[in-house]
């Protein structure tokens, strides 16, 4: 069940990273048109750090989502400095030294399979940046940590609606980017490239998901997965693909990239489940990235049960993980 103990306006100012200063659309519209966001997102890191939340473009206003949990965001420097994405080294601080080096505009999303309406889409095709809203979820790695992030994005029901589903598809597969020339670890990373993920239509249609392009009202940092990455709060992070570059609907589940790797120990569900440990981490607890508590009980769908628990009525998660 998601805990609303208190909403974010009632956290005294002293909790809340600051707001970013929001940029109005026309100039949101003035920027992407001169190619300025993308050199903005672009140079964040040149050579330092996670870099500051003032050097990223600002987005379009977004409505805080009744969906967000309450729970204290994590910083800016937090959330950009802790990552995991092993095109840019599997290191958690390497992906913020590296992945300056993504080019992230122009970028085209190759949406194909069964929809009405495939094609080659620009991001804003895709995503409505008049209509971007606030989520603040829990990322939940399965290497047993967490970390609270507010998101701005669309629900990606709304993205597919746009391309048109068709009665059969049944699964969402998502490629990310390969760049051998911007990504320095495609060879050493040890699994295989491109990062592929995938969810059942119906997940994929859930209210919860998110199309992320950005992060505390700033265009999404590479190394959060710019320009567009999914988020689905109730499972483990790695079923969040960053940088995806190709939407494609089937009525085969697709085969994801940490399940082939390893399918005894990654599953094509990864619901967060305090009940089934994966091999090598204890899935009861979680490390919460850099807080003062450092543990806290892992709660089942990563506290979205009552949301999300009726999609896997009649399976068995310890089989089905
Ligand atoms: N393309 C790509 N997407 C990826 C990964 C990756 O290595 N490559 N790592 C995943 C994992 S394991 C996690 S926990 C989340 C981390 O997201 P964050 O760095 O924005 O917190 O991204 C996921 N998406
Ligand atoms: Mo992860």
């Amino acid at each position: 069940m998601l805990i609303r103990t208190r909403t974010r306006a009632d956290l005294p100012s002293s909790e809340i990273t600051p707001e970013p200063v929001y940029r109005s659309r026309r100039e949101f519209m003035r920027l992407a048109g001169a190619g300025t966001l993308g050199a903005a997102a672009g140079s964040l890191v040149a050579g330092c750090e996670a870099g500051t939340s003032a050097a990223q473009a600002a987005l379009p206003p977004a409505k805080k989502s009744p969906l967000s949990t309450n729970d204290r965001p994590h910083t800016w420097e937090q959330i950009t400095g802790y990552n995991n994405y092993y095109e840019f080294g599997t290191g958690k601080s390497d992906p913020a030294q590296y992945a300056h080096r993504l080019t992230v505009k122009p970028w085209t999303v190759k949406v194909d399979g069964l929809v009405t309406k495939p094609g080659d889409y620009g991001v804003e095709d895709l995503v409505d940046f008049n209509q971007l809203e606030e989520r603040v979820y829990r990322l939940r790695c399965v290497e047993a940590w967490s970390m609270v992030i507010p998101w701005s994005g669309v629900p990606l029901s709304a993205v597919l609606n746009k391309v048109g589903p068709q009665p059969g598809a049944k699964f969402v597969e998502f490629t990310t980017a390969v760049r051998p020339d911007e990504m320095p670890f495609l060879d050493s990373a040890g699994i295989d490239f491109p990062y592929i993920e995938g969810l059942r239509m119906d997940e994929a249609m859930h209210p919860l998901t998110t199309m992320v392009v950005g992060l505390y009202g700033k265009v999404l940092p590479n190394q959060n997965g710019a320009p567009l990455r999914v988020l689905i709060p109730w499972k483990y992070g790695f079923k969040s693909g960053k940088s995806v570059v190709r939407i494609r609907l089937t009525d085969q589940q697709p085969l994801n990239t940490w399940q082939k790797m390893q399918p005894s120990e990654y599953g094509f569900y990864a619901n967060v489940n305090p009940n089934v440990d994966h091999p090598r981490w204890s899935q009861k607890d979680e490390r919460v990235i850099g807080g003062l508590l450092t543990r806290r009980n892992t709660e089942m769908f990563n506290g979205y049960g009552d949301q999300v628990a009726g999609l896997y009525s009649g399976m068995d998660l310890t089989r089905q993980y």
